[in-house]
């Protein structure tokens, strides 16, 4: 770690102020380019932290920049992690606010619910394959406390990977009765379709996202708990939105999720 504890602090404050206050802020590597992915992970702790000491429950954990349409997007080549709590959750074919927001973006996911226990490392997509209670889909609204919504990758960590708000829809289903690698999706604007992809944009396969999140935790000495709702990425670039659209998405075999930004 290059940073001291009261600098991790005092970031993790600058930075959940931005999200709860719903105002940009410079990346924060511009202020602290000594800062290493401990710190980065550090400060996405001490926002955790913040938010259940005021009570809100981490309810769910993601995994971010796990396909290639959205590695692009955000010019990164590694997938990051994160958690959401459960003011961030909204119910499907709802409304989302977008003036608590700044620059919101919708990302469609496959997401999991595990049935045991995933400790890293050596967890592989059979191990996750194994420990899926179901399989349900949700769309991530994406807001990141960046100008511009540009970042690197510490800078986003730090930033808890841009969660915001997240819908849960359609109907879950048991991982057998799935491929989750040809698990077609369409992601559609105000009755347009504007993108679309199948689950194995996800890092071949969306369990290699769970795979990858429970080596990534194991290196750190924590397992992801039984029980554990957890959104595997965008599937497509993710698309920005503003008030008066209606987003839908289709997943295969899962039924749709939809939602009004207002
Ligand atoms: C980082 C978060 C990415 C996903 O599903 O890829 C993410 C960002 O693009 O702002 O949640
Ligand atoms: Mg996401």
């Amino acid at each position: 770690m290059q940073l001291d504890r009261a600098t991790i602090e005092q970031l993790a404050a600058h930075v959940e102020s931005a999200e709860l206050e719903a105002r940009d802020i410079t990346k924060i590597t511009d202020d602290f380019p000594q800062m290493d992915w401990e710190d980065a992970y550090a400060i996405q702790d001490e926002i955790r932290r913040r938010k259940e000491a005021r009570g809100n429950k981490t309810v769910g954990l993601k995994a971010g920049l796990t396909s290639f349409a959205k590695m692009k997007q955000m010019g990164v080549e590694t997938p990051c992690f994160g958690f959401v709590s459960d003011y961030m959750a909204r119910p499907d074919g709802g409304e989302i606010k977008t003036s608590e927001l700044i620059h919101p973006k919708v990302e469609a996911e496959i997401c999991i619910v595990t049935k045991a226990p995933l400790k890293g490392p050596g967890c592989h997509v059979g191990t996750v394959m194994a420990a899926i209670d179901f399989v349900l889909p949700a769309v991530e609204i994406i807001d990141s406390r960046y100008r511009d919504f540009k970042f690197d990758l510490k800078s986003v960590i730090a930033d808890n990977t841009s969660a915001s708000r997240f819908v849960i829809g359609g109907r879950p289903r048991n991982v057998e009765a799935l491929d989750l690698r040809t698990l077609g999706v369409v992601l559609e604007k105000n009755g347009q379709i504007v993108a679309m992809a199948a689950g194995a944009a996800v890092l071949g396969h969306p369990a290699a996202a769970v795979a990858m999140m429970a080596n990534h935790l194991g290196a750190r000495g924590q397992e992801i708990p039984a029980g554990t709702f957890i959104m595997t990425g965008g599937v497509t670039e993710a698309i920005a939105v503003a008030a008066g659209d209606s987003v839908n998405v289709r997943f295969q075999d899962l039924g749709s999720v939809s939602m009004r930004f207002v």
